[in-house]
């Protein structure tokens, strides 16, 4: 079977239940493992998330107390875990994948507008598979921010699969376009967007990125999920070249409940190693640090990385856990730029592709994959603390062609 098909069977049907906003209150038939589990791969992926939420609970300190903003709900939130049975935890994970897949349809609807709709009245306007039919798409897709060259090769590729498998009817080729975008994706690679996180001390991650893309948005949010899942966070204000920006992080902390350390007009690489210090003396589990995005120059910005990935060296075990290089999706082209600009400077580990709910070209991801090589670990949907999810190319491609299928 291929993609198109799979995809299609794994969300369709759970999302044309009528009432999947109304999912709150649990009946017998919700904690029945026999009813409504007809679809073995939406049980596969449940599963992968138990183990998930498992080994994110097996790091539970639960004793500290957060001086600067309290995070102490988190003791709560695991005992109701454990008091939850397992059908209750399994239903509560359904709850999550479904909500998970409507912030990816919801945040996509401009591209489905956009691109993916051009792509479907292509299909109805060709009732015949011709040169022209190719143009028009090699068109559309450029427009879609897939990248020159990345087009250029699903081109070839598409035509090649055409002409080998006789395909002269354009509705039969949608799901071979949906299969070959995934195959860019995946390329042979073991994809990884998983945090790994460390069990004797805090994982640092480091947010890098020009101005305004998303970079303290993104800490914000991530901070609400991380705690969600019971994790001690404490956010590192360390963008002090901007006025506010230790301010507007704070605020951040403050909205999701997790601890906040910073000073504004210090050094941003003092202002890491006391906040460091401070998670290592409480326990956090997790540290967000947020930069700055402009330093004048790409020398500058360099240097100031260096001195404050020098700093987690010292005094974390093998430094910061991930460098996340934060893209602003409706930027295009320029935003690969940045990607490309930024590998060269500091060792990314992954990106964040921001407002993806604000552009009409969702084929950005695609771009950054073939033309950067680096994972996009998460996506940002919108500007609330919900608004971020990890990054699942299955979900991704549903939440774009979910019209067409
Ligand atoms: N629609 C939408 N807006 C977003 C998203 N992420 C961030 N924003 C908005 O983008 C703007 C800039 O976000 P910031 O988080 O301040 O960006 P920054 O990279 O920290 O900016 P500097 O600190 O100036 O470098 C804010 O108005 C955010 O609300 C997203 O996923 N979707
Ligand atoms: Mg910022």
């Amino acid at each position: 079977m291929g993609l198109f098909q799979k995809i299609k069977n794994m969300f369709k049907s759970d999302a044309e239940e009528k009432n999947l906003n109304q999912t709150n209150s649990l009946d017998e038939s919700d904690i029945d493992p026999l009813v409504n589990d007809s679809d073995q791969e939406t049980e596969d992926r449940l599963d992968v998330v138990d183990e998930q939420i498992d080994s994110s609970n097996e790091n539970d300190t639960t004793e500290e107390k957060n001086i600067i903003v309290s995070s102490d709900s988190k003791k709560v939130d695991s005992l109701d875990n454990e008091k939850k049975g397992f059908f209750f935890k399994k239903k509560d994970k359904k709850e999550e994948e479904k909500k998970s897949v409507k912030v990816y349809e919801k945040g996509l609807s401009k591209s489905r507008q956009g691109f993916v709709s051009r792509l479907a009245n292509l299909t109805n306007k060709y009732s015949k598979i011709t040169d022209e039919y190719f143009d028009e798409l090699e068109e559309i897709l450029i427009m879609a921010d897939i990248g020159v060259n990345t087009v250029m090769d699903f081109m070839d590729r598409l035509r090649d699969r055409v002409q080998k498998e006789h395909i002269s009817d354009p509705a039969l080729l949608k799901e071979i376009i949906v299969d070959e975008l995934f195959i860019i994706y995946v390329n042979d690679e073991v994809l990884s967007n998983k945090i790994e996180f460390r069990e004797d001390g805090p994982t640092v991650i480091l947010f890098v990125g020009v101005n305004g893309v998303g970079k303290t948005t993104t800490i914000g949010k991530l901070a609400h999920k991380f705690h969600d899942e019971g994790k001690k966070v404490l956010l590192v204000g360390a963008d002090t070249f901007r006025a506010g920006a230790v301010e507007q992080l704070k605020e951040w902390s403050q909205k999701v409940d997790v601890g906040f350390y910073g000073k504004e007009e210090s050094d941003p690489a003092s202002v890491v190693y006391d906040g460091i210090e401070l998670a290592k003396k409480e326990s956090y589990d997790v540290v967000l640090v947020d930069t700055a995005g402009r330093l004048q120059n790409k020398v500058n910005l360099m240097k100031e990385l260096e001195k404050i990935n020098k700093v987690i060296d010292g005094l974390v075990d093998g430094g910061a856990s991930e460098t996340l290089l934060v893209i602003d999706a409706t930027t295009g082209q320029n935003g690969v730029s940045q990607a490309k600009a930024f590998k060269e400077i500091t060792n990314i580990t992954g990106i964040v592709l921001t407002k993806l709910d604000g552009t009409a070209k969702g084929g950005i991801v695609l771009a950054i994959k073939e033309e950067v090589g680096l994972p996009v670990k998460y996506i940002g949907l919108g500007e609330t603390k919900d608004d971020l999810q990890v990054f699942d190319i299955e979900k991704y491609i549903y939440g774009l062609f979910k019209d067409m299928m």
